[in-house]
C-alpha cells in the first residue's frame, strides 16, 4: 500500500510537469520551432518513431491521427510565431530610435510625439500577439 502511494505521488508529479509541455513541442525544449517540424517530418516519412505520449503531442488538430495535416499546422504555428517575433523586434527598434531622438531633443513635437504613441501601441499589440502565439492557447 505504501509503495503504491509512492508510485502514485511520483506519477502525479510526472503528469503535472507534462501539462506544461506545449502541443507540438516534440523534443520537449519548451518551444515549438523548426526542430519539432523536422522531427514530425521524419515521423511521417517513417524515419523516426514516437511513443504513445509523444504522438499525442504531435496530433495538433486532435483528430486521433498524426499526419500531414498536423505537420502543416505545426509549420503554420512556427511561421506565425516567427512573424510575431520579427514584428516585435522591428517595432522595438523603431520605438527605441524615436525615443532616443526625443531624449536628444531632436524630435519634432507633434509629428514624432504622435508617432511614438502609435509605435508604442503597435509594439504592445505585437508583444501580446507574440505571447499568444508562442504560448498558444489556440
Ligand atoms: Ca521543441
Ligand atoms: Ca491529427
Amino acid at each position: 500500500m505504501f509503495t503504491f502511494n509512492m508510485n502514485f505521488d511520483s506519477k502525479e508529479k510526472e503528469i503535472s510537469s507534462e501539462k506544461l509541455r506545449k502541443p507540438g513541442d516534440l523534443n520537449n525544449d519548451g518551444e515549438i520551432d523548426f526542430e519539432d517540424v523536422l522531427i514530425l517530418k521524419e515521423v511521417l516519412e517513417g524515419k523516426r518513431k514516437l511513443d504513445q505520449k509523444e504522438l499525442e503531442y504531435a496530433d495538433l488538430n486532435r483528430d486521433g491521427v498524426v499526419d500531414y495535416k498536423d505537420l502543416n499546422l505545426m509549420i503554420n504555428i512556427v511561421i506565425e510565431s516567427r512573424k510575431a517575433e520579427d514584428r516585435v523586434m522591428e517595432l522595438q527598434g523603431v520605438y527605441d530610435a524615436l525615443q532616443m531622438k526625443q531624449e536628444q531633443g531632436l524630435a519634432k513635437s507633434g509629428i514624432d510625439k504622435a508617432r511614438i504613441d502609435t509605435v508604442k501601441a503597435d509594439l504592445e499589440q505585437a508583444i501580446a500577439d507574440f505571447i499568444l502565439q508562442s504560448h498558444g492557447n489556440s
